[in-house]
């Protein structure tokens, strides 16, 4: 077992917050001033989401504010394309400054909106850098020649949908996009693929965590997997593995909102060689697990799948 999950979870569900919300799930979290800071997303009572933040010491026992962290917003270009809601946010620290790229729904498609933070107190919105339609993206925590990175799915009629990569110089403009990985054929993850937790540095690789999904007659599967790509050039995958590292398997990811899902969007990584990985299990509650970064990495590289 390569995630072992956390013996009380769920962490987080919808009795810990204290505005009236039907799910509380798909969470980006990060590490800030020690802190381990979890930005949820939540079904209000309408079917659209918002962004909620929970705080906690040890990653595990999280207290929600009292007041939702972003709604959708009230005026300007943001407005019109958030109208039905925010969805599964991600969250990197890079330059000085956290990122939070969320899905940005309204009438016009999905797009991907990014806010800025220095503290979570307040949060700034930068720029809209998707057209419609696409999700799931993930930005590097480091830059590459000069370049901010990310990954990325778009969603197409003709491919199966895959995992993208694009650059960016200043975070508004992005471009030099490149198809890397897709779905395989009649495997766990053959009907679509998605970034899921912002990449982690390792020795070997940079570690991507994503999602895969599988159709059954009795509705969709979502399970995730690991992929690594070169240290230098995040375009090149070194390997996928073949084998979905977590699945739906506990009550609370069996059903809930949305039946047989997890689904990850925030990984931390600590300093004993372990990551915390917070998945929304149904999307309907917040749970988390511990796994350690190199077997994350040999199970890319020791029983691997093409990536495309
Ligand atoms: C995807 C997204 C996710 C969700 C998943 C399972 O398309 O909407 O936010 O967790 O479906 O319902």
């Amino acid at each position: 077992m390569l995630i072992k999950r956390y013996k009380n979870n769920p962490i987080l569900t919808t009795n810990d917050v204290p505005y009236p919300v039907a799910t509380v799930h798909n969470a980006g979290v990060i590490k800030h001033n020690g802190k381990y800071i979890m930005i949820f997303r939540s079904h209000k009572l309408n079917g659209r989401s918002i962004l909620g933040k929970a705080v906690s010491d040890d990653g595990y026992n999280f207290k929600v504010d009292n007041e939702p962290f972003m709604t959708p917003a009230t005026s300007g270009l943001f407005k019109e394309y958030e109208e039905y809601g925010l969805e599964d946010p991600r969250i990197v620290f890079i330059d000085g400054e956290y990122l939070i790229t969320y899905s940005a729904y309204s009438r016009h498609g999905v797009r991907i909106a990014l806010a800025k933070t220095k503290d979570f107190n307040t949060v700034e919105r930068f720029s809209l850098i998707t057209q419609a339609d696409y999700r799931n993206v993930v930005i590097f925590p480091e830059k590459f020649n000069g370049l901010y990175a990310r990954l990325d799915r778009p969603h197409s009629e003709i491919s199966p949908w895959s995992v993208w990569i694009s650059y960016s110089p200043d975070l508004r403009y992005w471009g030099e996009a490149k198809l890397i990985m897709k779905p395989l054929q009649y495997h766990w993850d053959e009907m679509k693929i998605g970034p899921g937790a912002p990449p982690i540095k390792t020795s070997r690789g940079w570690l991507s965590i994503y999602h895969g999904v599988f159709p059954t007659m009795d509705g969709s599967v979502y399970r995730l997997g690991v992929a690594l790509h070169s240290l230098k050039d995040p375009s090149k995958i070194i390997a996928v593995g073949d084998e979905w590292i977590l699945q739906p398997e506990e009550m609370y990811e069996i059903t809930g909102y949305v039946h047989n899902v997890v689904f990850t969007c925030g990984a931390v990584p600590e300093e004993d060689g372990s990551v915390k990985i917070y998945w929304g299990g149904a999307d309907k509650v917040m749970c988390v697990g511990t796994a350690i970064i190199e077997e994350l990495v040999d199970h890319c590289l020791d029983n691997p799948r093409d990536a495309l």
